[in-house]
């Protein structure tokens, strides 16, 4: 039986994926690294370091020192802050706020497992920060998804098997997570799929139906 619910932030609950985006391609332009959205699918739900780590890997002779890549770590991030800056409760995406009020009439618990350090921050700033029974605290995990850590943490937070909940992503590595971590997943507009198939998918937040989710995968 589904007793739990376990959102991913960025891309699910409000679009700061797309400003994750704004905010490394600028860092990539200065490098000479051209990245595009479809490439900038391989960083969603991917921390920081390592997002970086990846864009530096598109130019093998881009040699930095630990300083300098800390050094772009906090330029992104600062240019990060600038974009959500203004963020309110209009930046939650539509249908999200009907289905966390249908989840919360129906008993559902709720937990947020987001690789975002800021994920606090932007849950205030939308209003939601006391809507969530559990945020995972990024900080304290060994692993990074698409390792399950997360989505089993998350599970463990509200008090439930893994197999109670369902998780929800909008990107590759966290739907490989979910699925590892024995969830059922659902997909939200993810354009293409690897190894590990969601159970359900949808284009948008708008087309989650919280009833037909819970029948589907039960
Ligand atoms: P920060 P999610 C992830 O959040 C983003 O998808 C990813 O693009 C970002 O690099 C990561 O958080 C770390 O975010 O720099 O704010 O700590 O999708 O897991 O909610
Ligand atoms: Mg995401």
């Amino acid at each position: 039986e589904i007793k739990g619910l376990v959102f991913d932030l960025d891309g699910v609950i409000t679009d700061t994926a797309e400003r994750h985006y704004l905010a490394w391609k600028r860092i990539a332009d200065r490098l000479g690294i051209a990245i595009d959205r479809e490439w900038n699918e391989r960083l969603k739900g991917i921390s920081r370091t390592e997002s970086l780590e990846l864009i530096l890997a598109e130019k093998p002779d881009c040699l930095l020192d630990a300083e300098e890549k800390e050094q772009l770590l906090k330029e992104k991030n600062a240019h990060y802050l600038e974009l959500i800056a203004e963020i309110t409760a209009a930046d939650i995406l539509p249908g999200i706020s009907d289905l966390l009020e249908e989840a919360k009439s129906g008993g559902y618990r709720m937990a947020i497992a987001s690789a975002s350090k800021n994920a606090p921050l932007i849950l205030e700033r939308l209003g939601l920060s006391t809507v969530f029974d559990a945020v995972v605290d990024p900080e304290t995990l060994t692993y990074n998804k698409p390792h399950p850590e997360i989505f089993e943490r998350a599970a463990q937070a509200l008090g439930l098997e893994t197999q109670a909940c369902i998780g929800f992503e909008d990107s590759l590595a966290g739907i490989e997570g979910i699925k590892r971590a024995g969830m059922p997943a659902v997909a939200i507009g993810i354009p293409v799929f690897a190894e590990w198939l969601p159970d359900i998918e949808v284009a948008a937040t708008k087309d989650l139906k919280l009833e037909e989710i819970v029948r589907k995968v039960t």
